[in-house]
C-alpha cells in the first residue's frame, strides 16, 4: 500500500524504533488479507476454527484469565491539568504518563509483528468522520478491529495528506495487570495501551477514540459522543423516527437496538443503524442528527437467544469471532441464557477447561463476547452508510434499577432530561471489572468513557439545547423493576416496544401521559398494557411515584453535585430544586 501521508510514515517509524517489532505489517483492509490473518491467527494459537457448517467463517478466542473486561481503574485521562480530566477520570500529568508508557513500550513488540491498522470512523465521505490509526501486536485485535470499522485503504483515502487523525498505539506486553494502561491524551489526539489484550482496553477504536477521545473533540468543536444507540422505528404507514439510547453497559442496550416487534404490533419495524455509539450534531434545520462511527457490533454473549434477541442470534450465525465462550466437542459455541443441550458431555469452559453443569462455575464468562458486522444484522438499516446520518426524535437514557424508577419518564424540557441523564444511576454489571449489582451514578452511562470533567460535559449537553431549535424529547427507562419475591416485573424485550411507540407517539403530540413530580408517565392504556398479564400491584410497581424515595434520591444527588464544586452548571441544582418542590419537599444545598 503505498502510503504518501508523511505524519502517518513519521508516526509509524518512530513507533517501530521505540517497540522494535520483527516485521511491520500495513493492513489494507482487503478480504484477501482478512482471510490471512485468520490464518496467522489459527497458526499462532489466539483463534480456533469453529464448526464450519454450523458457524461458517466463525472463530473462538480466549483472553487470559486476568484479562476480562475494561479495566477502568487502569484507565487514565492525561490533560495537562487534572481538573480538566474532573473527578469521573484518574488522572496522570501527561510528561509522566509518557515517561511511565515509553518505558513499558520500549522493545514491547520484540519478536512479534506491529500491525498498521488505520480505520475510518463513520461513513465514508461524510464530514463527521474521523479517522484513527492503531499500531498494534495483536492479530486478534487487528482482526477485530477489521470487523468493528471500516479498515484499511479507505481511512487513508478519506485521511489524504492531513494530519489529522487519532494515534492509538496498543502492545500486548507482557499482560501484567500490575502495570495495565489505557491512558488517553485528548490534547495530542492520542492514545497508549499496554499490557491488556481485551475489549474497550484494547480495541481503541471504540471506547477510547469513540467516546473518549471523540467526546472531548466534540466539546470543543459543539457536538456530541454518546454512549448510544441508535435505531428507527417504522410505523404500519412506512414512516420511520429515530431514537438514540444510552444504558450502561450489559443493560441490554444492544437487544433493544434491534429489537422485534411481537406478532401483535402488525406494521411496526425497528431498523438497527448501532448498538453502543452515536455521534451526534445540530443539522441546518435545528435537528439532531446522529451517526454511528462503528461497522460492527462488540455484544455481550450470555443472555443473547432467540427469546431476547433474535435479531443478533441471525447476525452471529457466521463471520463472527467469539471471545470467552463455552465450546462443545463439535466445535459449537454455548452460553449462560442459551437452552442446554441434551448432552453437554466434553463441553469445555472459556478457559477450555472441562465444565459439567452444576459443576458451580460458569460455562461462559459473563463478559464473554462476540465481534460480528453490522451489515449482516437483519434489520440493519441502510441508513448507517448516510453521510448526514438520521434526525433524532427521542433521547432516552436508561439504567438498572430494582426500586424507585419508573418503567419510563418523559422530562418536561430539554434541560430537565439533561438533569435526568444527568443524575442516572444504576446497578453494576460485569462489564467492567468489579462487584456487580451495587448501585453507581452513571451520567448518560458515560461515567467510564468521557473524556473530560463531567460538570463541563453536562454543561455541554445544556448548550447543546439551546444551539437546538427541533431539540429531540428527552426520556429515562428503567426495564429492571423487581417484585417482592425479587422477579422482573417488566417482560421487557420485545415488548419494549411499547414503549418506544409510547416515546415517539410522544413526539407526535400523542400518547396519553400523566403529570407526576417525576415527569410525564404512560397511562397503562397508553402502553396498550391491558394485553399484559400484569396485575394492577405490578402497574403500580412499574408506573407510580414512589415520593419519600425520591425525595430521598433527591436530596443524595447534592452529594454527587458537590464533586464538580463551582464548574456544575447552576442549572442542576435548579432541577433537582423544583423536583423538591414538585414533591413538596424543602431543597437541599447543592454543594454541601
Ligand atoms: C461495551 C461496554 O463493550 O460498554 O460496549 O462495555
Ligand atoms: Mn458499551
Amino acid at each position: 500500500m503505498g502510503v504518501e501521508n508523511s505524519a502517518v510514515l513519521a508516526w509509524v517509524n518512530k513507533t517501530a524504533q521505540l517497540t522494535k517489532p520483527e516485521r511491520v505489517v500495513w493492513l489494507n483492509g482487503s478480504e484477501e488479507e482478512y482471510r490471512q490473518l485468520l490464518a496467522e491467527a489459527v497458526k499462532g494459537g489466539q483463534l480456533i476454527p469453529l464448526n464450519s457448517e454450523r458457524h461458517p467463517g466463525c472463530y473462538l478466542h480466549r483472553s487470559h484469565p486476568n484479562d476480562v473486561a475494561r479495566t477502568e481503574q487502569c484507565t487514565y485521562v492525561c490533560t495537562s491539568g487534572k481538573e480538566e480530566a474532573g473527578p469521573n477520570n484518574n488522572w496522570i500529568a501527561p510528561d509522566e504518563a509518557y515517561s511511565t508508557l515509553n518505558k513499558l513500550f520500549d522493545g514491547a513488540m520484540r519478536g512479534r509483528a506491529m500491525y498498521v491498522v488505520p480505520f475510518l470512523m463513520g461513513p465514508k465521505g461524510s464530514a463527521f468522520s474521523r479517522v484513527g490509526i492503531q499500531l498494534t501486536d495483536s492479530v486478534y485485535v487487528a482482526i477485530n478491529i477489521k470487523i468493528m470499522t471500516r479498515m484499511g485503504a479507505v481511512a487513508l483515502e478519506q485521511l489524504g495528506n492531513s494530519a489529522d487523525f487519532v494515534k492509538c498505539l496498543h502492545s500486548l506486553g507482557t499482560l501484567d495487570p500490575q502495570h495495565r494502561y489505557i491512558c488517553h491524551f485528548p490534547q495530542d489526539q492520542t492514545v497508549y495501551s499496554v499490557n491488556s489484550g481485551y475489549g474497550g482496553n484494547a480495541l481503541l477504536s471504540k471506547k477510547c477514540f469513540a467516546l473518549r477521545i471523540a467526546s472531548w473533540l466534540g466539546n470543543r468543536e459543539g457536538w456530541l459522543a454518546e454512549h448510544m444507540f441508535i435505531l428507527g422505528i417504522e410505523d404500519p404507514k412506512g414512516k420511520v423516527s429515530y431514537v438514540a439510547g444510552a444504558l450502561p453497559s450489559a443493560c441490554g442496550k444492544t437487544n433493544l437496538a434491534m429489537l422485534q416487534p411481537p406478532a401483535k404490533y402488525k406494521g411496526y419495524r425497528v431498523w438497527c443503524i448501532g448498538d453502543d455509539i452515536a455521534w451526534l450534531r445540530i443539522g441546518a434545520d435545528g435537528r439532531l442528527y446522529a451517526i454511528n462511527p462503528e461497522a460492527g457490533f462488540f455484544g455481550v454473549a450470555p443472555g443473547t437467544s432467540m427469546k431476547t434477541n433474535p435479531n443478533m442470534m441471525r447476525t452471529i450465525a457466521k463471520n463472527t469471532l467469539f471471545t470467552n465462550v463455552a465450546m462443545a466437542p463439535d466445535k459449537t459455541v454455548w452460553w449462560e441464557g442459551l437452552d442446554l443441550p441434551a448432552s453437554t458431555d466434553g463441553f469445555v469452559d472459556w478457559q477450555g477447561k472441562v465444565w459439567q453443569p452444576g459443576n458451580g462455575q460458569k460455562a461462559a464468562h459473563p463478559n464473554s463476547r462476540f465481534t460480528t458486522p453490522i451489515t449482516q444484522c437483519p434489520v440493519y438499516s441502510p441508513h448507517w452508510e448516510d453521510p448526514q446520518g438520521v434526525p433524532i426524535s427521542a433521547i432516552l437514557f436508561g439504567c438498572r434499577r430494582s426500586t424507585l424508577v419508573p418503567l419510563v419518564q418523559e422530562s418536561f424540557s430539554w434541560q430537565h432530561g439533561v438533569y435526568l441523564g444527568a443524575t442516572l444511576a444504576s446497578e453494576t454489571t460485569a462489564a467492567a471489572t468489579g462487584a456487580t449489582g451495587v448501585i453507581r451514578r452513571d451520567p448518560m452511562a458515560m461515567l467510564p468513557f468521557c473524556g473530560y470533567n463531567m460538570a463541563d460535559y453536562f454543561n455541554h449537553w445544556l448548550k447543546m439545547g439551546q444551539r437546538l431549535t427541533r431539540p429531540p424529547k428527552i426520556f429515562r427507562v428503567n426495564w429492571f423493576r423487581l417484585d417482592e419475591q425479587g422477579k422482573f416485573v417488566w417482560p421487557g424485550f420485545s415488548e419494549n416496544i411499547r414503549v418506544l411507540k409510547w416515546m415517539i407517539d410522544r413526539c407526535q403530540n400523542q400518547g396519553d401521559a400523566v403529570k407526576t413530580p417525576v415527569g410525564y408517565l404512560p397511562t397503562v392504556d397508553a402502553l396498550e398494557g391491558k394485553e399484559l398479564s400484569l396485575s394492577e400491584k405490578e402497574w403500580k410497581i412499574l408506573l407510580s411515584v414512589d415520593r419519600p424515595g425520591w425525595v430521598d434520591a433527591a436530596q443524595k444527588q447534592s452529594e454527587f453535585f458537590g464533586k464538580f464544586g463551582e464548574r456544575l452548571p447552576p442549572q442542576l441544582v435548579d432541577e433537582q430544586r423544583a423536583l423538591l418542590e414538585r414533591l413538596n419537599e424543602k431543597p437541599v444545598p447543592a454543594r454541601s
